[in-house]
């Protein structure tokens, strides 16, 4: 149950975050309550709704209002506010192998050791032997767990990188003299994790920019301040570059910033052979500037039409560009409704109608409702008969499907681990239409392309769908498989993942990763109209 499953992580950090400060039994009531939750068979916003989340083990008046919070927006914000009390670092040293809270919270109360570049200064210089509990081989397994995770800051999930960047230029765009604020970097190429925030601005007084966004309370240090920039860090330890520029200048620093690196060498060697200089101030003809205001100024002078933030990493798209020949790729707006909503998840007390409004509001035509397979019973669903949305009704499995959804318009296959992929010779088509969903839980594309090789073969001999959603990783697929999947010939359904209705619009992240794997509207199967799909559907159910 993934949206529970993030609730879960959520109540655990929370416990781990109480035990590193100290804190005596909450964090058991904490963990507790997660293992509840964990065994829950029944879905949390229906306990929700018949208001019995108080019947939980666990779970007493202050957790069932956090999680009705969590249903109804998505957050935790208490989550957030203990992870600025405890240095960012001795999360990452809690973390680390053979470690714990406890072990961490020593460090940190009898050494002031606060991160995994004091821990190893500690140990280089022998300030643990002898302390109580930290043996030669305790100090041994430590030396070891710290080497193998280089005790480097880690990189964040796209979605949590998104979530964060939001704030901060929301509360620059309302407290800050600036003129324009865009977020450049990683994030606005959509990469599946970030290292550090770009933010770029334009303002008449940068000094007052840079007093305002250093006093945010999302910020914990100010690293660095010069005449044009400033480099914080928040209190959940991501580092935020933020650069104030002049409009002149604006567009090629946002390309300049945007990058990526390998992106930005290749157009520079292309400007020299065209006796142009690029930098982060503009293009220029030896002292002549002929473009910087704005990112199509910069491309123009360099011959090329703008590319996409999404596919600037040097993998084709510069000579594509060239060659009058970039593709045209899916947009938020291209995107009509959503395959995957599991209504007994949604959070909130609606069911339904809260989906639908939800729908509405993001401008949605369909919606389709998945419940899981019940022992070859047709599920029991409502299907309203007019009004928007429309509402298809697919069925999750997790074996394949040998014939087409009793009583539904397609299958989710949820494949569990280790499932064998049919041959691509199985007439695979007649068990009728199919979305493989959470196909990446456990699968790194890139670590483990021979896992998902046969998935690809899949796609060539048959009809399939592969969802993508906002949290690519270790629950999502990332862009390097999606885009080899959609040249094998598959289609891309787009989501928020499960989330509840509240974060539903974070489907655009998933569009910024379809975006990343080159997907034309037309590669991305809710995209399609209603119309279309409900035919097609239909036909693949009647040849099954
Ligand atoms: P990240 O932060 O590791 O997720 O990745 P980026 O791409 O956001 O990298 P970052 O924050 O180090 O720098 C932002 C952009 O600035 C980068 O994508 C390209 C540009 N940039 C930074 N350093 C260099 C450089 O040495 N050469 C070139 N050509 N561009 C650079
Ligand atoms: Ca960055
Ligand atoms: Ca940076």
């Amino acid at each position: 149950m993934p949206g529970t499953t993030e609730l879960v992580a959520i109540f655990r950090e929370i416990g781990d975050l109480l035990d590193l400060q100290g804190v005596r039994f909450k964090p058991e009531a904490y963990r507790r309550a997660a293992r509840s939750l964990e065994a829950l068979t029944e879905d949390l916003a229906g306990v929700a709704a018949r208001g019995e989340l108080r019947a939980i083990p666990g779970v007493g008046e202050a957790l069932a209002e956090k999680i009705e919070e969590y249903l109804r927006t998505g957050a935790v914000p208490f989550l957030d506010r203990i992870r600025s009390e405890v240095p960012p670092g001795l999360l990452e040293i809690m973390r680390l192998p053979g470690f714990g809270p406890k072990t961490a919270r020593r460090l940190w109360v009898e050494l002031g050791i606060e991160g995994p570049g004091e821990l190893a200064a500690a140990l280089a210089a022998h300030r643990l032997d002898g302390l109580a509990g930290f043996g030669p081989r305790k100090i041994a397994l430590l030396s070891a767990a710290l080497a193998q995770v280089g005790g480097g800051p880690k990189r964040r999930p796209l979605v949590d990188a998104w979530r964060v960047a939001e704030g901060l230029l929301a509360a620059i765009r309302t407290g800050a003299p600036v003129d324009r604020v865009e977020v450049a970097g990683s994030l606005r190429r959509r990469r599946e994790t970030v290292g550090d925030l770009d933010i770029l601005a334009t303002s008449t007084r940068p000094e007052r920019v840079f007093e305002v966004f250093s006093a945010l309370p999302e910020v914990r240090t100010v690293r660095m301040r010069g005449p044009t920039k400033e480099t914080v860090e928040l209190s959940d330890g991501l580092q935020v570059d933020l650069r104030v520029v002049e409009p002149a200048a604006f567009g090629a620093a946002l390309q300049y910033f945007t990058g990526s690196k390998d992106h930005n060498v290749h157009l520079r060697s292309r400007a020299r052979d065209r006796g142009l200089k690029v930098n982060e101030y503009g293009v220029f003809r030896g002292e002549e500037r002929v473009a910087g205001a704005t990112e199509d100024d910069v491309y123009a002078a360099l011959g090329l039409p703008t590319i996409p933030a999404e596919i600037r990493e040097d993998h084709g798209e510069i000579e594509a560009a060239e060659a009058g020949r970039l593709p045209t790729l899916v947009d938020a707006p291209d995107v009509r409704g959503l395959l995957h909503v599991h209504l007994e998840r949604l959070g909130g007390t609606g069911g339904l109608p809260d989906a639908a409004r939800a729908a509405r509001r993001l401008g949605f035509e369909y919606l389709g409702v998945v419940v899981p397979e019940a022992d070859g019973e047709v599920p029991a669903l409502p299907r309203p008969s007019s009004g928007a949305p429309r509402i298809f009704l697919g069925i999750e499995t997790a074996r394949f499907p040998t014939g087409p959804p009793p009583g539904a318009d397609f299958w989710v296959l949820r494949p569990a681990a280790g499932l064998a992929v049919p041959p691509a010779s199985a007439p695979g088509d007649a068990a009728g239409p199919l979305l493989v969903a959470h196909l990446a839980a456990g699968v790194d594309s890139g670590a483990e392309p021979d896992r998902l090789r046969p998935w690809l073969a899949l796609a060539a001999a048959r009809p399939v769908a592969f969802e993508v959603t906002a949290g690519a990783g270790s629950e999502g697929l990332d862009s390097t498989f999606a885009r080899q999947a959609v040249e094998a010939g598959a289609q891309l359904a787009l989501g928020p993942g499960d989330v509840p209705v509240a974060a539903w619009e974070r489907y655009r992240l998933a569009v910024g990763l379809a975006r990343r794997a080159w997907a034309a509207p037309e590669t991305v199967l809710n995209a399609r109209p209603a119309e279309e799909l409900a035919r097609s559907w239909a036909a693949r159910r009647g040849r099954g």
